[in-house]
């Protein structure tokens, strides 16, 4: 097999998360990531592609997923077999801050001469705190660093001091850190994201090795792949750190960069020559436009993509575009998340629409023919109390008696408020109580025995004791809700009220635990901890759609469809 230049590792959340006794909570409920957030970013298959047109090979490592299929898997001894002049480790999120220096110590301990990278969001955000971990040599920041990327190999095989190399921090020799400026911030995507799909397919053949390249832990089973639109956002909401503002004070992009309609239209087609599961086409498509958004939907109706299509809206629609939507993708699925059924909460956090816009949205999607809409509310925002989430769920009755193949869902904002973010950056402004500011604070956060010590905020309306309290309520009378509407089975409804039932009794043996500093008994109910951890939550269950019996091309015709475009 030949040696790459460049290895990308993907940790899990929490590095040892095998032998610590950890309650998660909910925040990987509503996404198909276990709570090890094992997903690696989709920029990994960029990157590689990228570097692997300029003459790089490059190898993806998904050790998070890896580690989690196979209890007796040994990160270390694999990353010990490894051989690379480059190792890159993602910091894209900021709940993989534990795995990713552990990682990062473990590559730098069997490999020394090695160079290490980091990238991705959080990275960028807290590119100086990184430099403290004396394994980091360089931080690439910005949401685009496949041409940095380049040109920092280039600097590193030719033994080059990286001067120039732009977006990049980097420590000399004499282990001093310098900055360059973040200019490479491009406003056209059309030379990256190429071919991507099948690039990565390639590799998977070339190094006979599915199991690194695999997205998710239950991917095999349930193949649902994201096509990106854009990179930065429109929109403003206060609680995230993708938002406009977000990346125009922590990545410097002024305004986001689309992908042409026929670059999203091809991965959709090359998509579904690799798999028949659902595509996720991520961000409202009439964000760069009402023109941008119908020739996507012509070029889609073209295309009659054989997968389902979620689609997503950031506001309500007019039921014209909502038919149109139904012409090009039958049977396709909507996402929209109003976050709150109050609309004063719902301003507060940046969007600004009625329920009535809403609801008029619904039920436009449901007659241009979507088969589910999905509507998704939060908890821990600004002016939410716990009432309030009492009344969304209230709401969501009302929208299930009013609306066929409509599911609402409900999730705390956890275990991070985004670093970037509106609230983040201006707490008090917002009626948020930052606990944890810092990268190391929040690796240590992250080990932390319950969720409810993790969060790294409250809110002026919510204590962190309330705000896990409230999660865990609203989650019991939503499945109560739906099991009376009859939109999940009995067993369904009866299983996850056991799963939340556990879940809170958990939680209170941990607070006696920590309270009492007896934490030498955590290891006693680590097996039940587990179990609640790792069981399916019934919110990911009914997120689920229905896939077709052949979901996963064989890899010899995989092979073939790639080779002969
Ligand atoms: C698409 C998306 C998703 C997709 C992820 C698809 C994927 N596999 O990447 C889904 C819906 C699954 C998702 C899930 C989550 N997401 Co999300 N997501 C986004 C979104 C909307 C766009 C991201 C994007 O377009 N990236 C563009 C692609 C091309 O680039 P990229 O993958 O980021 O990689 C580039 C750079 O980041 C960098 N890079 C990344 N890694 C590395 C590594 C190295 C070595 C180098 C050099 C460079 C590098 O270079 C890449 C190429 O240029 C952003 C919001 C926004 N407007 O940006 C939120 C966002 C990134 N997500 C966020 C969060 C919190 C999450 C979740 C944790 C939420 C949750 N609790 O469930 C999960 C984590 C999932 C997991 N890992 O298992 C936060 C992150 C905040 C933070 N700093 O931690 C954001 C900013 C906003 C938000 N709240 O949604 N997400
Ligand atoms: S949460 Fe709001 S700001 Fe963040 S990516 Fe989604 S629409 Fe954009």
């Amino acid at each position: 097999m030949p040696q790459p230049d460049l290895i990308l590792l993907h940790p899990p959340s929490i590095y040892d998360f095998r032998t610590k006794t950890i309650l998660y909570g909910p925040s990987s409920d509503l996404i198909p990531s276990s709570p090890i957030f094992e997903m690696y970013p989709i920029g990994f298959a960029s990157i590689a592609e990228y570097l692997e047109r300029a003459g790089y090979r490059v190898r993806i490592v998904n050790l998070a997923v890896r580690m989690l299929r196979n209890p007796n898997f040994d990160a270390e001894k694999l990353i010990k077999s490894l051989s690379s002049p480059v190792f890159g480790i993602d910091l894209h999120w900021l709940l993989h801050a534990h795995g990713a220096i552990e990682i990062a110590r473990i590559v730098k301990r069997h490999h020394p001469k090695a160079k290490l990278v980091l990238g991705g969001l959080s990275a960028s955000y807290y590119w100086r705190e990184l430099f403290h971990y004396p394994e980091i040599d360089y931080v690439l920041r910005g949401d685009s660093t496949e041409e940095p990327l380049r040109q920092l190999m280039e600097c590193i095989i030719n033994k080059r001091e990286p001067i120039s190399v732009p977006n990049l921090s980097w420590r000399d020799e004499k282990g001093e850190v310098h900055e360059n400026p973040l200019s490479y911030v491009p406003n056209e995507l059309n030379d990256v994201m190429v071919r991507y799909y099948e690039h990565t397919v390639k590799s998977v053949v070339r190094y006979r090795d599915l199991a690194n390249y695999l997205p998710l832990q239950r991917w095999l089973r349930y193949p649902i792949t994201a096509v990106l639109t854009c990179r930065g956002c429109t929109q403003n909401c206060v609680i995230c750190g993708g938002s406009a503002t977000a990346f125009r004070h922590a990545y410097n992009r002024g305004l986001p960069a689309f992908r042409t309609p026929e670059a999203v239209a091809h991965d959709v087609r090359s998509i579904g020559r690799i798999t028949r599961g659902p595509i996720f086409i991520l961000g409202d498509i009439r964000q760069a436009g009402e023109d941008y958004a119908h020739r996507l939907l012509e070029l889609l109706s073209q295309e009659k993509p054989k997968n389902q299509l979620i689609l997503e809206l950031f506001r309500p629609a007019p039921r014209e575009f909502l038919s149109k939507m139904g012409e090009a993708c039958p049977e396709f699925c909507l996402e929209i998340s109003p976050e709150s059924h109050d609309p004063e909460v719902r301003t507060a956090c940046g969007r600004h629409y009625s329920n009535e816009a809403l609801e008029e949205t619904i039920a436009g999607a449901l007659a241009a023919g979507c088969v589910r809409v999905d509507v998704f509310f939060m908890i821990g925002l600004p002016k939410q109390t716990p009432k309030s989430v009492m009344d969304t769920i209230d709401y969501c009755g009302s929208l299930l008696d009013k609306f066929n193949r409509t599911s609402p869902f409900i999730a705390p904002i956890s275990p991070f408020l985004d670093p970037g973010s509106l609230a983040f950056e201006n707490p008090e402004r917002y009626g948020y109580r930052l606990l944890i500011r810092g990268l190391e604070e929040h690796r240590q956060a992250l080990v932390a025995p319950s969720w409810k010590y993790t969060l790294n905020y409250e809110t002026e309306w919510m204590t962190r004791s309330e705000i896990v309290a409230s999660a865990y309520e609203a989650l019991l009378r939503l499945n109560r809700l739906k099991a009376r509407h009859g939109s999940i089975s009995k067993e369904m409804a009866e299983a996850e009220e056991v799963r939340i039932n556990t879940a809170i009794e958990m939680l209170h043996r941990i607070d006696n635990i920590v309270s009492s500093g007896r934490e030498e008994e955590l290891p006693q109910i680590k097996a039940t901890v587990d179990r609640v951890n790792m069981s399916m939550g019934g919110g990911k269950r009914e997120l689920e759609l229905p896939t077709t019996s052949l979901k996963l091309r064989p890899l010899t015709t995989l092979w073939s469809l790639v080779r002969g475009q």
